[in-house]
């Protein structure tokens, strides 16, 4: 049978949203296999699945358990295009230090930002999820990145955010480091009240804005 990209994409969407993490593998190789790019099966195939999650469990749809079985088929096609994401023949662009912040253990939005941010040349240091603010602060100390990043998906732990940029201030550190932030509830104003050099709304758009803050840095 040949293969039809839209139906590809609209198969890899339900598996996210049926939780099936084999068919979820299956059709990113596939996907990968016809020559579709891991950036395009990301925003039409597995994310638009994630969207349709998020909007049925908000609406009492669907339950934790089953967006626990999302999150795997989400992860199990991410594993697969992490090669294509990170693949680069650039010089280092500057080193990240990124992170979830405290309270908040959603990871998958922050890993694709560090993908695409390894794909466009840069070094990062992966803290992982539910980040203490003492830890990035010791990161900052110890790594000296030219960016530190946070993700936060919750509306209640978007003020660690700002406690770890106080913390860097308190520290003497903020001068020497760019603060860029992101996560589905966090926003360009809050940002900027925060006292972060940036906002991105999504994963290509950090990378952009990484590239613009690692040249300031620099100059
Ligand atoms: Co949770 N969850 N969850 N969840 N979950 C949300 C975030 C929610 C919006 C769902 C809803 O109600 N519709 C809601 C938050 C409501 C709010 O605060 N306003 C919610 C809730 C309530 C919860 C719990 C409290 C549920 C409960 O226990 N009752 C609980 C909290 C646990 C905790 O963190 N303490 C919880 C748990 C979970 C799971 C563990 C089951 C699972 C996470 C699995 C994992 O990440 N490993 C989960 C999931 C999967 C979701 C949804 C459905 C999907 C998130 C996702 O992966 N999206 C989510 C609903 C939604 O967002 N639609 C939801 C896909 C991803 C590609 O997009 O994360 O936005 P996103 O990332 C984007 C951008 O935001 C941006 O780039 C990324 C890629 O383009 N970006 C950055 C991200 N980080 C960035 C950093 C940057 C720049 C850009 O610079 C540094």
């Amino acid at each position: 049978m040949s293969f039809d990209k839209k139906i590809n994409f609209e198969l890899a969407s339900n598996s996210v949203i049926r939780g099936n993490d084999e068919d979820a593998a299956q059709l990113t190789q596939e996907a990968l296999a016809n020559g579709i790019t891991a950036k395009e099966f990301l925003d039409f195939g597995l994310i638009p699945g994630m969207d349709v999650v998020g909007a049925r469990f908000r609406d009492g749809d669907m339950f934790l358990p089953e967006v626990l079985l999302a999150a795997r088929a989400m992860k199990a096609g991410m594993e697969l295009l992490k090669p294509e994401l990170s693949k680069s023949d650039i010089k280092p662009a500057g080193k990240v230090v990124i992170g979830t912040v405290a309270g908040d253990l959603h990871d998958i939005g922050k890993n694709i930002v560090i993908y695409m941010l390894e794909g466009t040349g840069f070094t990062v240091l992966d803290l992982g999820i539910n980040v203490a603010t003492e830890t990035f602060i010791s990161a900052v100390q110890q790594h000296q990145p030219h960016i530190l990043g946070m993700s936060a998906f919750l509306t209640t732990t978007m003020p660690a955010m700002r406690q770890v940029i106080e913390s860097l201030q308190k520290s003497n550190l903020r001068e020497g480091v760019k603060v860029i932030v992101g996560g589905a509830p966090v926003t360009e104003h809050f940002a900027h009240e925060i006292g972060s050099d940036a906002y991105a709304e999504d994963a290509g758009t950090a990378v952009t804005i990484c590239k613009r803050l690692a040249r300031l840095d620099n100059s």
